[in-house]
């Protein structure tokens, strides 16, 4: 099958509301789940720590309970801001590395010397008068094949082909931390910019086309069921990322694996999902396995999106080098130079990039 379209014709254009559902549903249908339909117990939001820090920056940990029956789930988050008289842009990271011993040994092996900060740099956002919410999403769902299954999945676990997983959890998480925002008078609701790394990336993505409120989206280094198209993809593959990560996705992209022709969409439309928001997608040099060049024909086949809705696409659509960031539209790209990750230099980019785009 060729490249499925965002706009099959004028109409699709003219109805993108009812064209974005459709598109939404081909992604609930066949990679990410549906999120069920919910009924808890009992749920609430509890304010465990408040630090005055000498620096000067308050930090907050957050709980969120949900219950059901006698089970309940819970998820974590951290908030690290500086006292203002304005509301605070937010920005939050999906995290679903924290406390995971997997990730940390995994990470070591990419970049020994990193500095583990480099990835949201939370102290830094809140003295640009930023709000850096970090949201411990493996809290909710663990990034395990087998583990995941308890918290959310244990209360509500997948059903069918289409049952929801742990992306699915994580980015429903991320949305929970979006209602904590609209429901406290700290925050600026037009300025809600989420961030992911990777599998968090992935994360981000999806979390973003599901949840309208957030209104600004940086994936790094989401490579396969993240910015890449699947078709013509190289590195990680279908048959490979169902294989190492079956927690990942629902049933029915399973049997997509060496099938990625006949997948009724493909990634650019999970970042049309996205527009008109300000979108921007990095790759690393060193990161054959995510397949950059895929990465980045995804945005070029989202500007379409982004055009229809009145807003600038990439201003070129040839594959830049190294450490040359495309960013003039409302959709950007860079390919930084170096390996896997979300280095500063990623930020040194996408934080102007964000202030431009969302005027603050
Ligand atoms: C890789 C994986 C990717 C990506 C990454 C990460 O091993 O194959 O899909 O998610 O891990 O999260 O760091």
């Amino acid at each position: 099958m060729a490249i499925p379209q965002i706009f099959r014709d004028e109409s699709d254009k003219k109805n993108w509301n009812k064209r974005r559902e459709e598109i939404l549903s081909l992604f609930e249908n066949y990679e990410y789940g549906k999120v069920p339909e919910m009924c808890f117990d009992n749920q609430g939001c509890i304010l465990m720590e408040r630090q005055e820090l000498t620096s000067g920056h308050i930090k907050e940990c957050y709980g969120m309970f949900f219950q059901k029956g006698k089970n309940y789930a819970n998820l974590r988050f951290d908030l690290v801001y500086r006292e203002s008289e304005k509301k605070l842009p937010v920005m939050m990271q999906v995290d679903p590395f924290a406390n995971n011993p997997l990730f940390v040994a995994m990470m070591k092996n990419y970049a020994p010397n990193a500095k583990m900060d480099e990835r949201f740099p939370m102290y830094d956002f809140a003295d640009q008068g930023i709000a850096a919410i970090n949201v411990d999403v493996g809290s909710l769902s663990f990034d395990d094949p087998v583990k995941s299954n308890f918290g959310m999945l244990e209360l509500y676990p997948p059903e069918g082909p289409n049952g929801w997983c742990a992306l699915g959890v994580w980015a429903w998480a991320m949305s929970r931390v979006v209602d904590f925002i609209y429901a406290d008078t700290r925050f600026d609701l037009d300025r809600i910019m989420i961030a992911g790394c990777s599998r968090a990336g992935k994360t981000a993505l999806w979390a973003a086309a599901q949840d309208e409120r957030i209104t600004g989206v940086f994936a790094s280094v989401s490579g396969c069921c993240g910015s890449a198209m699947h078709r013509g993809k190289t590195g990680e593959r279908i048959a490979s990322i169902v294989k190492e990560f079956p927690h990942w996705s629902c049933a029915k992209f399973k049997e997509y694996a060496d099938r990625e022709e006949e997948l009724p969409f493909d990634q650019h439309m999970l970042l049309a999902l996205i527009a008109p928001r300000p979108l921007y997608i990095t790759s690393a040099s060193e990161d054959d396995w995510a397949c950059p060049p895929k990465e980045f024909e995804s945005c070029v086949l989202a500007g379409e999106a982004y055009r229809a809705l009145g807003k600038r696409s990439l201003s070129s659509e040839v594959f830049p080098e190294p450490n040359c960031p495309i960013s003039e539209g409302t959709i950007a790209y860079h390919i930084r130079k170096g390996p896997h990750g979300c280095k500063t230099y990623d930020w040194e980019n996408v934080i102007p990039f964000m202030r431009r785009e969302l005027n603050f």
